[in-house]
This record gives structure tokens, sequence and C-alpha cells, in this order.
């Protein structure tokens, strides 16, 4: 399944997590790019079918790795998991993958949080307490960059438990609604990090086929994630409406005005980059727009 890395390739491998929160959503969003497989039995390599682009499923924390040492090209991956590995490369140290793009999902953030009891000034002093994490690296990069001398306590997992249980006292772990660590009776104070499901890749270009592959995914990539909100709007108006409807549509690309034949009406569409709300239409029927429709885009190629 691995290959060496620095070897000619001509298919580009993408991992993705194989399950847990952010495999669905990135299978998702590869499949909206046009990319479909044959499922193989074992299910942790899925060969490309339309296009030379496989998927490895693996567990989310051993994709920085298999970019690293080149088995994937590409990764999917919290920012969270890949900021992490990058921090643990010393100084000097230049890690091999980077960010090539936040994909808008599995939102979350990496924060500090303390006992429900503890006040604001006691947890603005952090000197000399214990903070438990799952996140070692990016915890003493951040205390670091503070000044703070407290101690890190690596946990791999029910990081929420330790300072009822007396390991730690307090925590720096993701959150996303907050519920664990209300159920926990903490409190979030600092954010770490802010983080999304990311695409990752090399630092250094592709020097082989890959390059054309990874392009070609890259700009279905950047269309699909452009027309995540993104409507088409089509309306019909006198043409004297025009100035003030478009005053009220600033986020509309490149709009096509077509007379109505043998009338000074028009007729309108454009694509809007912003939500349309039930509240715009009003506004916009107000300025004179009629005959309103909005519809969802599902491809656009500029
Ligand atoms: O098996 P594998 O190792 O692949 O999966 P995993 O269990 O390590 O990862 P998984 O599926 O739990 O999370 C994958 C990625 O999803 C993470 O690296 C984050 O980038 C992102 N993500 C988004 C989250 C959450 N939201 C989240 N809420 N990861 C974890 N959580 C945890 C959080 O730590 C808390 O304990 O979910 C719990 C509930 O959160 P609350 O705040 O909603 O209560
Ligand atoms: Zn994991």
């Amino acid at each position: 399944m691995s290959a060496p890395s620095g070897a000619m390739r001509e298919r580009v491998r993408i991992a993705i997590q194989k399950s847990g929160r952010l495999a669905e959503p990135a299978r998702a969003l590869l499949s909206s790019c046009g990319l479909s497989w044959r499922e193989s039995r074992d299910r942790l390599f899925c060969h490309g079918d339309s296009t030379p682009i496989d998927l490895l499923l693996v567990r989310d924390d051993d994709i920085p790795g298999l970019l690293a040492e080149g088995t994937c090209d590409l990764g999917i991956v919290g920012r969270n998991v890949l900021l992490e590995r990058a921090s643990g490369y010393g100084t000097g140290e230049v890690p091999p993958f980077r960010e090539w793009r936040g994909l808008g999902f599995g939102a979350c953030r990496l924060a500090l949080a303390v006992p429900q009891a503890w006040s604001d000034s006691q947890a603005a002093a952090l000197d000399g307490l214990r903070i438990a994490t799952s996140y070692p690296a990016l915890v003493s990069q951040w205390l670091k960059e503070r000044g703070i001398a407290a101690d890190v306590v690596t946990l791999s997992g029910s990081v929420e438990i330790a300072p009822r249980l007396g390991t730690a006292d307090l925590i720096c772990d993701i959150v996303s609604s907050g519920a664990t660590l209300a159920a926990n009776q903490l409190r979030a104070t600092d954010i770490v990090l802010d983080s999304e499901a990311v695409l990752a890749g090399p630092v250094a270009p592709f020097g082989d086929a890959r390059a054309e592959i990874a392009g070609l995914f890259l700009r279905r990539l950047d269309a699909v994630l452009g027309l995540r909100d993104s409507k088409l709007l089509m309306f019909q108006t006198d043409s004297a409406n025009v100035p003030a409807l478009m005053a009220l549509l600033p986020d509309a690309e490149r709009p096509t005005v077509m007379q109505v034949d043998g009338t000074d009406r028009v007729a309108l569409q454009a694509v809007c980059r912003g939500t349309v709300t039930w509240q715009r239409l009003e506004d916009l029927k107000r300025a004179g727009a009629d005959a309103l429709l909005v519809l969802p885009v599902e491809r656009m190629l500029a």
C-alpha cells in the first residue's frame, strides 16, 4: 500500500478519517468534487474510479505522520491534530506538511477550562498549576508565548475528569457545544486554537503527475467551497428600478440583465454569495422586483 516517499506516482492518495466526526462530511465533500471510489473489502484503501485519486481510511491522529512519510499525498484532518504534530517539530525543523484549505466543517475550539468554582483571578494565575491535555505541544507553545510556567500533564483521553481525580488542576481540551465541560463542572476560559477540518498537503510542490491531479482537485474544491452558501437569484423589474435593486445586492456577482421583448422591463439573474433570506426578498420586492426566484447552485466553473 505504501510507496517510498519521493517515488514518481501517477495517482493522488487522500487520507481521511475511517470513522468519527470527520469521516462522513469529508467523504461528502470529496464526492461533491466529483470523486468516486470502488470500495475495497477491507475498506482501508478505496481505488478512485472517475479520477486518479484514491482514499486511505485511517485514524485521524495518523494523518500528519502519513503525510510526513509520503504514504499519502493529501489529508483531511482537524487543524488541532495537524498543528499539534507540527508544533512537535523542533526549532529549526520545518514540518513537511501544512494546511492547504479550511473546509468549514468539524468546527471546535481547543480551550483551557477550569473548575466552575474558580474565580476569574484564580483562572488567570496559572503559574505552578498542572494542565491536563491531549495536546501537549500546542499547550506548551501557548504557555511559552505568554511566559506562564505551568506543568503540562499529557493524557490520551478522558481529560475532563482529571481535575476531579486530582491528576491536574485544570484542562485544555476540544470544546464544541460545551456540554461535556458543563457536565464535569468546568468552564472554558482562554481559547488556545480555533479549529475546523482542513485539507492538509505537502509544503513542497509535487514533482510528477500528482501536481496536475492535485491542481484539478483543488480547482473543483475551491468551486465547491465558494458555492456553499451561494444561490442563483432571478427576478423581473422595470428597468428604472435596476440601480436601486443592485444596491440591495452587494454580493451579486456579474449580474445578467435581459430586456423583456417589447417592454421597458428587464429580467435579472445573479449568483449571490451571501444567504438570501426572506427579509432580503421582501426588501427587493419593495424596491420593485417581482417574480422572484431563488435557486440552489450546484456547480459553477468561472
Ligand atoms: O478514531 P479516531 O482517532 O479517528 O477519532 P477520534 O475519536 O480521535 O476523533 P473524533 O472523531 O472524536 O474527532 C475528530 C475531529 O473532530 C477532532 O480532531 C476535531 O478536529 C473535530 N471535533 C469537532 C471534535 C469535536 N468537535 C468535539 N466535540 N473532536 C472532539 N470533540 C469532543 C470534545 O473533546 C468533547 O469531549 O467531543 C466531546 C463533546 O464536545 P461538546 O463540547 O460538544 O460537549
Ligand atoms: Zn483520534
